[in-house]
C-alpha cells in the first residue's frame, strides 16, 4: 500500500527538496513555539526591533540532540516516515541539528562539508550516493513575520557559471540586491512561504537563502541521512571540525533510545582532523 509521502522520491532527488504542508498539527507547532521561546528567552517582543529584515538572535547547534523537551521529534513517525521515503529504508539519525529563535541565514549557501560546487568528495557519487537531509520545521506564519525560505531547484547537481559568477562577485552582488532583492539573476528560485506544520527536507548540497524578515521567527532543524562515506563525513565535520559550533555529544540516554528504535548509525563514525576543501569558517 503506498504510504502517505508515496511520489515524493521522484521529485526530492530532482530537485534537491521537497515541501510537505501541513505534516504537523498546528497544534503541535503552537507547542514546539512556545517551548523555544522558553528554552531561549527570545519572546515576540524581541522582533519589534528587526532592523533591514535580518534578525540575529538566538541559535542552538545540536539543540534538539540535548534539550529534552524537543528529542521527541527524533522519533516522530512522520518525520521518519517522510526522511525514509525521499532518502531511502535505511535513513537514521544525523548528528547535525539545531534551534532558532530568530536566527537567519540570510545569504545564499549551502549547508555540506564542501559548498563549492563541484568540489571535493560531497560531490562525488560514484561510490557512494548523498543521502544526506535537513529537516526544517518552521513555527511561525507567513502573515506575522513576511518569512519565505529560498531553494534553488537542482543546486544539489549542477551550478552554472553564470550562477558561479554572480556569487562570487561583490560588486555585482550591490547591483542585483537593489534590483532583484534577495533572488538570484541566473538562477530561478523557489520561495517557499511556510507556515506552522509545515516541513521542507533539502539535501546539504542544495543552494538555500533565509529570506526576509519583519516579525517573530522561529524554528527547529533536524537531521537523517543513510549512512556511508557521505554521511559520516558530514557527521564528523559537525562534531570534529566545527569547533566554533560547540558541538555537544549526543546525550548517552537519547543514544540508547535511537539504537533501541533502529535510528542509530550501524557503523561507528570515524574521527577526522582535516578534510580536504571542507568548508571553515574563518573564525573557526
Ligand atoms: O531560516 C533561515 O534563515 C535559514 C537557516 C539556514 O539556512 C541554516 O541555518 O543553515
Ligand atoms: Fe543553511
Amino acid at each position: 500500500m503506498p504510504g502517505r509521502f508515496a511520489g515524493l522520491r521522484e521529485a526530492y532527488r530532482r530537485d534537491g527538496f521537497v515541501v510537505v504542508r501541513g505534516l504537523l498539527d498546528v497544534e503541535e507547532a503552537v507547542d514546539l513555539r512556545r517551548r523555544l521561546v522558553e528554552h531561549s528567552g527570545v519572546t515576540d517582543a524581541d522582533f519589534e526591533d528587526v532592523e533591514d529584515g535580518v534578525p540575529r538572535k538566538w541559535t542552538s547547534p545540536g539543540g534538539v540532540a540535548k534539550t529534552p523537551e524537543f528529542q521527541h521529534l527524533l522519533f516522530d513517525e512522520r518525520l521518519i516516515e517522510l526522511a525514509r521515503e525521499v532518502l531511502g529504508p535505511k535513513a537514521v539519525y544525523l548528528h547535525h541539528n539545531d534551534l532558532h529563535a530568530g536566527y537567519s541565514s540570510p545569504g545564499w549557501h549551502r549547508d555540506n562539508v564542501h559548498r563549492t560546487f563541484s568540489k571535493g568528495d560531497d560531490w562525488s557519487e560514484e561510490k557512494a550516493p548523498y543521502r544526506c537531509a535537513r529537516i526544517a520545521l518552521y513555527l511561525q506564519t507567513h502573515a506575522e513575520s513576511g518569512f519565505k525560505f529560498g531553494l534553488i531547484p537542482r543546486s544539489h547537481q549542477r551550478e552554472s557559471r553564470l550562477v558561479q559568477w554572480e556569487r562570487k562577485a561583490p560588486r555585482f552582488s550591490t547591483v542585483r540586491r537593489l534590483v532583484m532583492g534577495q533572488g538570484l539573476a541566473f538562477a530561478r528560485a523557489r520561495w517557499i512561504a511556510t507556515e506552522p506544520g509545515d516541513v521542507v527536507i533539502f539535501d546539504h548540497r542544495v543552494l538555500h537563502c533565509g529570506g526576509r524578515t519583519r516579525g517573530p521567527k522561529y524554528s527547529i532543524y533536524l537531521g537523517a541521512g543513510v549512512q556511508n562515506e557521505h554521511f559520516d563525513r558530514h557527521w564528523s565535520y559537525y562534531r570534529d571540525l566545527r569547533t566554533d559550533l560547540n558541538y555537544p555529544e549526543v546525550p548517552e540516554a537519547l543514544q540508547e533510545r535511537l539504537l533501541n528504535e533502529g535510528l542509530w548509525p550501524s557503523e561507528e563514525v570515524p574521527e577526522l582532523d582535516h578534510v580536504d576543501h571542507a568548508f571553515l569558517p574563518s573564525v573557526a
